[in-house]
């Protein structure tokens, strides 16, 4: 059945075709948009496909829920066993347009019927210049600004790293304490948390120096001294043991996604920002998760009036076609030589096809409302969770970038990765697709896409709330 050809399978009878586009609605399709489980889950066609797997697929590639997608569109993930999952994940922040988003299937449809590759850097396209043109004015800042696109978003992080070294001459790169951005050697060295993303895979590429991250919940003193603690740390540790004079950039993701959904405190990134600018170093915000309407503007860092040198972006670009941008003022982004910044794939006519209907469906549908909405619609219940629960330390995120943090209950704050598990286990199987962040293991996080209903929220909420008395 996986292997049937698109067209043919019997969950695709009345697909939208590209005449639909427009019709209002973020497109959901033929898919009917309601939890319906059929099976157990994962069913047995799904469990069979798994055993296919692992004597297929290497081991070092995990699955957090087997179950076997054949469709997917709205708020709603169907499975080979015909189960209808609530999706609470968006594929990790990508699918915020939706899956099979229409405005996105009839640019890739056409797209790829006029051609499929030719190579960027030997014979251009009209596409990627309209992609760059679209990042160079959504993104903050008034200035020129310059892109250039990839193939993931480790690989924008890694040409960030090449650019700002090129204009600074310098080599030194901070990042922080719950970092995550990447898996590539200079990412895996940027990434904070070992277990799984480093451990065994050294050595890591060298000049990263780590700070603390201000993170409210867990700062020792407080978090009424997070701010003022944390910029100070900072400060003192690039001045003592780097030196400003070495430091190319500091890289920040405006809200930590991997590490546990970390807000820094109001004015923490400004702070670190303005210092940037008068110590001529370059600051990269790392927007791969948080961009794209995701937290209720186009890029987190809009909520803090902060205008980053250099901005990284991938996942929600384009609606499910790996595409990654690294966009930047226009000086720093031309000052590396000719032929410097590249790669085969790189800006791929199909994928940015897909991400300039994916930013057109962002505009029409205004997407970034919807994430408030889904915030306003996610917080209290939360809220109310966290009331009830002292298992519950925190709740925290913006727009459809929500999460908790889970403790043992008391005042010492001791991570509950246990339970954790057990309240995204439970949500698995009761068809709501959830997933986990954290350094230490213990956050549920919500990355819903953005053109699920309410009705499915709320009934994931739902399922959330039956996860915590089924497990406490
Ligand atoms: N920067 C902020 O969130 C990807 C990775 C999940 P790639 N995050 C999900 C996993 O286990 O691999 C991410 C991110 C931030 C960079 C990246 C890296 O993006 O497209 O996965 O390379």
């Amino acid at each position: 059945m996986t292997t049937a050809p698109a067209e043919s399978g019997p969950l695709d009878s009345g697909r939208l075709d590209s005449g639909d586009v427009g019709s209002g609605a973020v497109g959901s399709g033929d898919v009917e948009q309601r939890r319906i489980l059929v099976t157990d889950i994962p069913g047995p066609r799904s469990t069979m496909l798994h055993e296919r797997k692992m004597s297929a697929v290497s081991a070092g590639v995990a699955t957090g829920l087997p179950v076997y997608v054949v469709r997917a569109a709205g708020g709603i993930l169907v499975d080979v066993d015909g189960n209808h999952l609530i999706d609470l994940g968006s594929g990790i922040a990508v699918t915020t347009v939706g899956n099979s988003a229409p405005r996105v299937v009839a640019a890739v449809r056409s797209q790829v019927e006029d051609f499929t590759h030719t190579c960027f850097m030997i014979t251009p396209y009209e596409e990627y210049v309209a992609v760059c043109e679209r990042l160079n004015s959504l993104t903050p800042g008034d200035g020129e600004k310059r892109s250039a696109l990839f193939n993931s978003g480790s690989e924008a992080v890694e040409n960030a790293i090449k650019v700002a070294r090129t204009f600074t001459g310098r080599t030194a790169v901070v990042a922080f304490d719950h970092a995550y951005h990447g898996r590539t050697n200079l990412t895996m060295a940027l990434t904070a948390k070992n277990m799984p993303y480093k451990q065994g895979f050294g050595p890591f590429a060298g000049e990263i120096h780590r700070v603390p991250m201000a993170y409210p919940y867990r700062w020792p003193t407080g978090a009424e001294h997070c701010a003022d603690e944390a910029f100070d740390a900072f400060v003192s540790q690039v001045h003592t043991q780097v030196g400003e004079q070495n430091t190319a950039a500091v890289i920040i993701e405006p809200i930590q996604g991997e590490g546990g959904f970390i807000v820094p405190p109001t004015g923490f990134l400004k702070r670190i920002s303005d210092w940037c600018t008068e110590n001529g170093i370059l600051l990269i915000a790392d927007e791969i998760q948080t961009g794209f309407c995701r937290t209720g503007d186009w890029f987190a860092c809009e909520h803090e009036d902060v205008v980053p040198d250099l901005i990284t972006t991938a996942k929600g670009i384009a609606g499910g076609l790996p595409l990654a941008a690294l966009t930047g003022r226009a000086d720093v982004m031309d000052s590396v030589h000719a032929g410097g910044l590249g790669g085969t794939y790189g800006g791929n006519p199909v994928a940015c096809a897909a991400a300039l209907g994916a930013i057109e469906t962002m505009e029409a549908e205004d997407l970034c409302g919807r994430a408030r909405q889904i915030e306003a619609l996610f917080l209290p219940r939360l809220r109310a969770l966290a009331e009830r629960f002292d298992a519950i330390g925190e709740v925290r995120g913006r727009g459809a970038m929500l999460a908790i943090e889970l403790v043992t209950g008391g005042p010492d704050k001791t991570p509950n990765p246990a339970l954790t598990s057990a309240l995204n286990a439970y949500c698995h199987r009761q068809g709501v697709v959830t997933l986990t962040a954290g350094t230490f293991g213990n956050v549920l996080r919500f990355l819903p896409p953005l053109s699920a209903g309410d009705d499915l929220l709320t009934e994931g909420l739902d399922i959330l709330e039956q996860a915590f008395v089924a497990s406490l």
